[in-house]
């Protein structure tokens, strides 16, 4: 079990003792199970795109999106093969689609492109009204598809996910993820689950089967509308293997006039895992950077700099040429990130008004206030300045009061900088 971990970074073994078409709980909330839908919904093509996926983990998404969707609103599926080293993954696989009740078709990528290229590729040969992407360890169930389909037929500049249950790495017991969670991210532009906040529920009156407006998508499970996808420019074909095309996906959604939904009555299962699997052609900390700085040049503002300044080491990274994109913004007429900030993610970590970025240093011993690489809501230190960016603070005009386990920090931010009256710390970086 151990040795057949680290092929896939979850329990293969436990995966491979699994049916292919096992059964699933139905963890919808009640007010879900008896909702109507239109008849005549948008059928949906569903793209999946991956590289090495194990077998018994890449079927049994297929599987259960043939099993548990009305073969009336699915196109096709469209497996997109990102450079695989495996065998099975060639002729069995096609051999294996071919039996299926519904039409599967597999492409190639000719060589390794990462997942944002291989959906591009998905994309473009597909044919069905929606195009909806799922990644290659995922289980629908009952029910998950029509609560999709029927918010787009509704206006189709709604981007919609479901809720993303999860299949345990180590078990693959499946367990419900929650409706009280959506999509934010933090200072370094990693994509976060945060509560949904109170202004949120008010606005659906309390109902919690009702869509959830999301600030961002986790990326990897959501359905949207093909001539939308279009319009609004599909996605960034420069960013390479991973990372940064959820966040790029969320803003442009909302920038530029769309909603982006987690709609609540429908429920996909995920394999979380804690480590990839697989390489990074180029070292991940540069794929990772260059796509971010691709998202933040592009659609960020002036608030790219929150994101330069807590990791500096970003700005080293070549982020290559973003004249299309920038021109895409320009023609949709896409509004300000602050806009975003004012209106779709008003509990943003990243402040609205601020007065100025960078370290707190004392000049006298050159120490600097320091996260100690502590966790989010434990004190900051003093430790010598690295340069390497850490914990940032924005003071306040007001005399606004802060809590006690602030207290201890905010003393040392008084003795280090006379000037700054008070503060508050916005993100203490894990
Ligand atoms: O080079 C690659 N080529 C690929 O085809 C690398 C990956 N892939 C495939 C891979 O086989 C998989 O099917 O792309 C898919 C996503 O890769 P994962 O499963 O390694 O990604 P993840 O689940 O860790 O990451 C999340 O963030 C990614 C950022 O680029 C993508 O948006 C993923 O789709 C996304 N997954 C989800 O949203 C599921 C919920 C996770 C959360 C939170
Ligand atoms: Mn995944």
């Amino acid at each position: 079990m151990k040795e057949m971990f680290k092929i896939n970074q979850f329990n293969l073994m436990a995966s491979e003792m699994i049916a292919l078409n096992r059964s699933l709980p139905d963890v919808r909330l009640e007010g879900c199970k008896n909702k109507l839908y239109p008849d005549n919904l948008p059928r949906t093509s569903v793209v999946i795109v991956f590289h090495n996926e194990a077998w018994s983990t890449l079927l049994r998404t297929v599987r259960s999106v043939i099993d548990r969707s009305p073969h009336t609103l699915l196109e096709e599926i469209v497996l997109v093969d990102d450079a695989s080293e495996r065998d099975f993954l060639k002729r069995p696989l096609e051999q294996y689609v071919k039996r299926l009740e519904v039409p599967v078709r597999v492409v190639r990528m000719e060589q390794r492109s990462g997942l944002i290229r291989a959906r591009l590729k998905g994309a473009s040969i597909s044919t069905g009204q929606v195009i909806t992407f799922l990644d290659a360890h995922c289980e629908c169930t009952t029910g998950w598809l029509e609560p999709l389909l029927a918010r787009i037929k509704l206006d189709k500049k709604t981007v919609v996910c479901p809720i993303i249950d999860v299949i345990s790495d180590d078990t693959f017991e499946y367990m419900a993820g929650s409706d009280m969670t959506y999509g934010g991210f933090n200072w370094k532009l990693n994509f976060r689950w945060y509560p949904v906040p109170q202004r949120e529920m008010d606005r659906r009156k309390g109902d919690r089967t009702l869509p959830v407006r999301t600030p961002t998508m986790a990326g990897g499970l959501f359905s949207i509308d093909r001539d939308y996808f279009q319009e609004i420019g599909t996605y960034d074909a420069g960013m390479d293997i991973w990372g940064g095309e959820n966040l790029e996906i969320s803003f442009r959604i909302w920038q530029c006039g769309g909603t982006l939904e987690i709609v609540t009555c429908s429920h996909v299962g995920h394999v979380f895992r804690k480590a990839t699997p697989y390489t990074f052609p180029g070292g991940t900390g540069q794929i990772i950077n260059k796509n971010n700085r691709r998202l933040a040049e592009v659609w960020m503002d002036e608030f790219k700099n929150f994101f330069y300044i807590i990791s500096p080491g970003v700005t080293k990274v070549d982020y290559g040429d973003i004249t299309s994109r920038a021109s895409l913004r320009q023609k949709l007429q896409c509004k300000p990130f602050s806009w975003y900030l004012e209106n779709v993610y008003p509990d943003s970590q990243i402040p609205r008004h601020y007065y100025s970025l960078g370290e707190i240093r004392n000049v006298e011993t050159n120490q600097c206030l320091d996260n100690m690489a502590r966790k989010e809501n434990e004190k900051v230190g003093i430790f010598n300045c690295h340069g390497m960016g850490g914990v940032l603070c924005k003071h306040k005009q007001n005399n606004q009061s802060v809590s006690s386990e602030f207290a201890t920090y905010q003393e040392r931010c008084k003795q280090t900088c006379q000037h700054f009256s008070t503060m508050e710390m916005t993100e203490p970086i894990a």
